[in-house]
């Protein structure tokens, strides 16, 4: 198949799926185009079957805001016509399920039909896109596309519960590269950052408000006080500066190491002991996938799709949003002995399994195929008439 992938090239999670999709679509011999205003983060190497296309957006001094919709929309039916794609599935639904509808309407002036996935991924729907300023057209575009999915059950029923969908909602969840991931030897890396052999927590996300990562400062600070320990706090973003102030106010600046933005997560989580994710909100919960496929535990709040990943007493343990006493005290008994720790590692990385790419692969595959079907070989009115 030929396909285009849309979505923002940062670090954040849908990006990340985006790009390891394409790449492990690409390498089951599909031919993939991403089409994105910048090399996405994790589009790292050369690949026969991968093309990249920068969306580019002249500025000009009129526009206080450049028009990005507009600029994507157009490359995607250049794309889309000079590579002759087949189908397009875009990533994050504001705003490319709009940009993706109004592609597919010039180009089927032109006579091309081009069948539409969008993949909601979480803030699109839960945070952002149900905010009365969007609302209207994120439902409009939802309910205009070929094919959408979600990435757990939990954010299948936000989206229903918060919009008026006419659309169904299939649930492809997250899914994880063992090839990349997994548990490795890093002791002499290990004993860098804990020298006194001290437990190793850690926290990898975008530091937004959502992620709540004040409280995964408070929580090591709880587990502080019984075990000696270090945190990794890895990302970067709006909370930054926030959480330095709270680290000094706590007088725990030499066991937090702000790591900032890193690629190698693997080789981070490899070392880790347990996972913190006392999120607000999170539709899935990539990086406690990850975590988990290097066998670390997490303890993590009840939010949203979590309860689908970390199962609660095995691979980690969930607590209600905001209870940094109970994350704190569950954190402490997984840790509190070796066999404990032991069994929940096993459990974390069975759990991870269950989430591998090669399991996930063929649902899209398939998924992409029943869409061609319904509307490019039958041709049926349903996907022509608008
Ligand atoms: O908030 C983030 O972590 C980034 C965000 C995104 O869309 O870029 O992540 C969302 O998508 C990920 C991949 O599907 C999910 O694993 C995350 O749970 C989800 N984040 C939230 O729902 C807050």
């Amino acid at each position: 198949m030929k396909i285009g992938i849309v979505c923002y090239p940062t670090y954040g999670g849908s990006g990340v799926v985006a790009t390891e999709l394409g790449k492990g679509l690409a390498d089951r011999g599909h031919q993939v185009h991403f089409i994105t205003y910048r090399q996405p983060a994790r589009l790292d190497s050369f690949h026969e079957n991968i093309f990249y296309h920068e969306v580019r957006f002249a500025n000009y001094p009129l526009f206080d805001y450049p028009p990005y919709e507009t600029a994507l929309a157009s490359k995607l039916v250049d794309v889309v016509k000079y590579h002759k794609l087949e189908i397009l599935h875009v990533h994050y639904a504001i705003p490319h399920a709009s940009v993706a509808y109004m592609a597919k309407k010039i180009l089927l002036n032109d006579g091309i039909y081009i069948p539409t996935v969008t993949t909601l991924h979480g803030t699109d729907i839960t945070l952002v896109g149900k905010d009365p300023a969007y609302a209207p057209a994120v439902t409009f575009a939802i309910n205009k596309s070929d094919g959408v999915t979600a990435v757990s059950e939990s954010l299948r029923q936000d989206t229903l519960r918060f919009f008026e969908i006419t659309n169904n909602i299939k649930v492809i969840p997250n899914f994880i590269d063992f090839e990349r991931f997994g548990k490795k030897n890093k002791d002499h890396f290990k004993k860098a950052i804990a020298p006194n052999n001290e437990k190793i927590i850690a926290h990898i996300s975008n530091f937004r408000k959502v992620k709540r990562v004040s409280d995964v400062v408070r929580i090591f600070a709880k587990m502080r006080e019984s075990i000696p320990a270090k945190l990794l706090l890895i990302g970067d973003g709006p909370e930054r500066q926030n959480l330095e102030m709270l680290c000094r106010e706590l007088q725990l600046c030499d066991d937090i190491l702000f790591l900032g933005k890193q690629d190698a997560i693997e080789e981070l989580l490899a070392i880790s002991d347990l996972f913190l994710m006392p999120s607000e909100s999170e539709s899935f919960g990539l990086s406690a996938l990850e975590a988990m496929t290097c066998e670390v535990p997490v303890i993590s709040s009840d939010a949203g799709g979590l309860p689908e990943v970390n199962i609660h007493g095995k691979t980690g343990y969930l607590s209600p949003i905001g209870d940094i006493e109970d994350m704190a005290k569950n954190g402490l008994y997984i840790l509190k002995d070796e066999e404990t720790h032991q069994t929940f590692r096993a459990n974390a990385l069975a759990q991870a399994k269950s989430f591998e790419l090669s399991n996930i692969l063929p649902i899209y595959e398939s998924y992409y195929q029943e869409i061609l079907d319904t509307c490019v070989h039958k041709k049926e009115a349903a996907c022509t008439e608008d």
